[in-house]
């Protein structure tokens, strides 16, 4: 646990994790505010002393390769909008700032919009790409008449100049929206979609790889978006706007293959990205 901005650099941390408990900005089933703490007490120690770390999946201790801590929650401001925003954008701030990474677990997917933009801050407006996994493309103006909502967010990172247009690559959108007036405005600025059918036709490796190179495309940094909805509700079915049709059935799972990218090879099958 990492209290302060001072802990942070002072235990070198490398990786911390946080939780932005926001659900205000959601449409449909609410909920997630409680996503963070649900998501901590799954790694209870159970009856069996610690739990080693070793991952069969990436043959990589996480534990022994990074300084790692959980650096706790977003303030938030209840029924404020704008001012729970504007914490969330400093708080993810004083993360990167220490030099560390922050994993932000939610919340509603609109707190990406403060969050991604804390990352463009420190790192410079047109450095970031972002490959946002979700069945929706989050890219509306308004909702209903608000702009700050988790059907907006992407648009708004890309209007402010944060991310480029170009470096926004989305992956396992379905279902029946946007409308084609938001995909036109989408290629107008030249973001790049990857749709689940093309998914089903290429396989999900093939496809998470160009849409690596295409958000890192004259950017140079990444910045991971996951909206659990991108996963089949058969699956994941705790998500405020569940979307059928994710044949890909742990596309959730598989979408942190980007993380493993760095450890191409290393005992691994064929030197490609690990079967899972
Ligand atoms: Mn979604």
């Amino acid at each position: 646990m990492a209290l302060t901005p001072e802990d942070l650099k002072a235990a070198e941390i490398d990786v911390a994790v946080c939780g932005v408990p926001w659900d205000s900005t959601a449409g449909g089933r609410s909920g997630t505010n409680h996503g963070p703490m649900v998501i901590r007490s799954c790694d209870y120690k159970g009856g069996y002393g610690p739990r080693p770390h070793f991952s069969l999946d990436t043959h990589v201790d996480a534990f022994a390769e990074l300084n790692m801590c959980d650096y706790g929650d977003s303030p938030i401001m209840l029924g404020n909008t704008p001012g729970t925003f504007e914490e969330i954008r400093k708080f993810v701030g004083t993360i990167v700032d220490s030099g560390a990474i922050p994993i932000i677990m939610g919340g509603d997917h609109a707190i990406t919009w403060p969050a991604a933009t804390a990352v463009a801050d420190h790192y410079g407006y047109g450095k970031v790409g972002i490959v946002h996994f979700d069945a929706h493309a989050d890219t509306g103006t308004d909702m209903p008449g608000s702009l700050a909502s988790h059907g907006t967010p992407m648009r708004k990172l890309i209007e402010s100049g944060a991310v480029p247009g170009k470096n926004f690559v989305q992956v396992g959108l379905r279902g029946y929206w946007p409308d084609q007036e938001t995909l036109d405005w989408m290629d107008e600025q030249e973001m790049r979609t990857h749709f689940m059918a093309e998914i089903n036709h290429r396989g999900f490796y093939e496809v998470l790889e160009r849409a690596v190179d295409e958000a890192l495309d004259q950017a140079d940094y990444l910045y991971l978006s996951l909206d659990i909805d991108v996963a089949d509700p058969a699956f994941a079915p705790g998500t405020g706007t569940p979307e059928p049709g994710a044949d890909q059935r742990r596309c959730a799972h598989r979408s942190a293959a980007p993380l493993r990218g760095g450890r191409r090879g290393r005992r691994g099958r064929g030197g490609g990205l690990p079967a899972l």
